[in-house]
């Protein structure tokens, strides 16, 4: 229902020098009135829209908080509605006060991405816009925030757009002849519709090439740091951190649980996880630990599979390499600063990896190499130029390019094959429909609503 008011907290809870209490809704304006007071005592309808206004918020006579509150009119608002902002202090208590006084004049508290929702479904943007802000806000580093940008700019819609176009000038042209069948459909006519479809084609693939880079960037990469006791792994993570986060002894099993910590790669966005040597144990805890980082192998994109030099190669060794299979492995051999027992050559041999990195954590030798394996293994050079571009992020939205392919390939099949065009009317509607899906022009409301319950509570 869009005829009611709601009002949330905009920015995070806690001690801030500012927080903001956002209200949309037909209400918003008659609500902001009665709560809103200017050291003047100017009447509210003498404020003019876009506006940004000091006063007081009062229930009643009692002054609450000191405030600058923003009037947006609809339809220029974020939501396409009637919009009051109020920039209280930002303390809980100044909030929540002007939150309860908001609610109690008739105000609904909004539902997480709401205020997005509101400007879906008021046209302000498309779906994959509305996606795109939640990316923009959680994004992981200075290349993830080009992707989001780019998409809340509407250029992934454009591009979907293009190939709409594509798709709606074939489907008119089809179903002009399936109207008026003293029209024939010409074998010229079919060839071009047929070079039309192939173009869109051309173009869903492209965009679909991106979707692995995308994915990377949004998401980042899960990269698991594994190796036995005492080989340097919670060292490693803490120098990638630049910080001491994870403990460090030289006594084997010291690290008992996984810890996951976010790291940026030259703008590459990773997830880093450091996890218990894996060896075999009495020990119940650490036994635990050793599970959960056999799990934590299963669910990475990436292993870092560190050994220890200036130890031979032994059976703890053998058995984790048992574990890595299929995996994306880069090996690290650390402690290059002590005398070396373990050869890179030797690795090589016993493992089949070529990528075997000699580095020492501690004197801090080759950890530039890592960081260009990294971007080799996963052939990110191009991409760190390319996070301008449009580039597909989010799965729902390859899924529904797929589909659309398909559609399109089918329907280019059956040109082919001279089937009636009813039939080819149908594979272009079920591709403009899966393409809808993208900007949500197509999905229906249980999707939307499950789309926008991820989003945060006040935007
Ligand atoms: N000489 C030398 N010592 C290192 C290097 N990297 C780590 N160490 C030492 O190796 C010991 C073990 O380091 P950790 O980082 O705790 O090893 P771990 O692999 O996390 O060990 P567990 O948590 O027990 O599995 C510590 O004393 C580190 O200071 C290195 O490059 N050179
Ligand atoms: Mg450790």
């Amino acid at each position: 229902m869009l005829t009611d008011t709601i009002v949330a907290v905009a920015t995070a809870i806690g001690q801030s020098s500012v927080g903001i209490v956002r209200i949309s809704g037909p209400k918003a304006f008659q609500i902001a009135e009665e709560i809103f007071r200017s050291p003047k005592n100017i009447a509210f309808n003498q404020f003019k829209a876009n506006t940004i206004n000091f006063g007081y918020i009062v229930d009643g006579d009692k002054v609450i908080d000191e405030v600058l509150l923003s009037i947006f009119k609809a339809p220029k608002s974020y939501t396409g509605e009637d919009v009051i902002e109020v920039n209280c202090h930002g303390g809980s208590i100044p909030i929540k006060k002007t939150m309860e006084l908001i609610l109690k004049k008739g105000a609904r508290l909004a539902e997480p991405g709401e205020f997005t929702k509101r400007a879906f479904l008021n046209g302000r943007i498309d779906l994959s816009q509305a996606e795109a802000i939640m990316d923009l806000i959680s994004a992981k580093t200075d290349l993830s925030l080009n992707v989001a940008t780019s998409h809340v700019l509407g250029k992934l819609s454009a591009k979907v757009q293009e190939i709409n176009e594509i798709i709606i000038s074939a489907l008119a042209y089809i179903e002009a002849t399936i109207d008026y069948p003293d029209e024939v459909f010409e074998e010229g006519d079919t060839l071009k519709i047929k070079e039309s479809l192939l173009e869109g084609v051309e173009k869903l693939e492209k965009l679909l090439t991106t979707s692995k880079a995308g994915k990377i960037l949004r998401e980042g990469i899960k990269t698991t740091i594994v190796g036995k006791p005492n080989v340097g792994k919670s060292s490693l993570l803490n120098r990638l951190l630049n910080s001491q986060r994870a403990i460090v002894t030289d006594i084997p099993g010291t690290t008992r649980d996984i810890l996951e910590e976010q790291i940026s790669i030259r703008g590459i966005p990773m997830i880093l996880v450091d996890t218990a040597g894996i060896r075999e144990t009495e020990d119940v805890v650490e036994k635990i630990g050793v599970e959960r980082s056999k799990k934590a192998i299963e669910e990475s994109d990436l292993i870092l599979f560190v050994l220890d030099g200036s130890r031979s190669w032994d059976i703890y060794d053998q058995q984790i390499l048992e574990l890595l299979q299929g995996k994306n492995v880069i090996v690290l051999l650390n402690k290059r600063d002590l005398e070396q027992v373990l050869t890179k050559e030797e690795v090589q041999n016993i493992t089949g990896y070529q990528e075997v990195i000699e580095i020492s954590v501690n004197e801090d030798i080759n950890l530039d190499k890592l960081e260009e394996g990294i971007i080799k293994t996963y052939e990110l050079k191009d991409l760190i130029s390319r996070s301008d571009e449009v580039l597909i992020s989010n799965i729902r939205h390859e899924k529904s390019l797929q589909d659309a392919k398909i559609n399109l390939e089918d329907a280019i099949k059956n040109i082919e094959n001279g089937l009636p065009l009813d039939i080819i009317a149908i594979d272009l509607r079920d591709a403009w429909e899966n393409l809808g899906k993208v900007t949500g022009q197509t999905l229906n409301k249980g999707i939307i609503d499950e789309i926008f319950s991820r989003f945060c509570l006040g935007k």
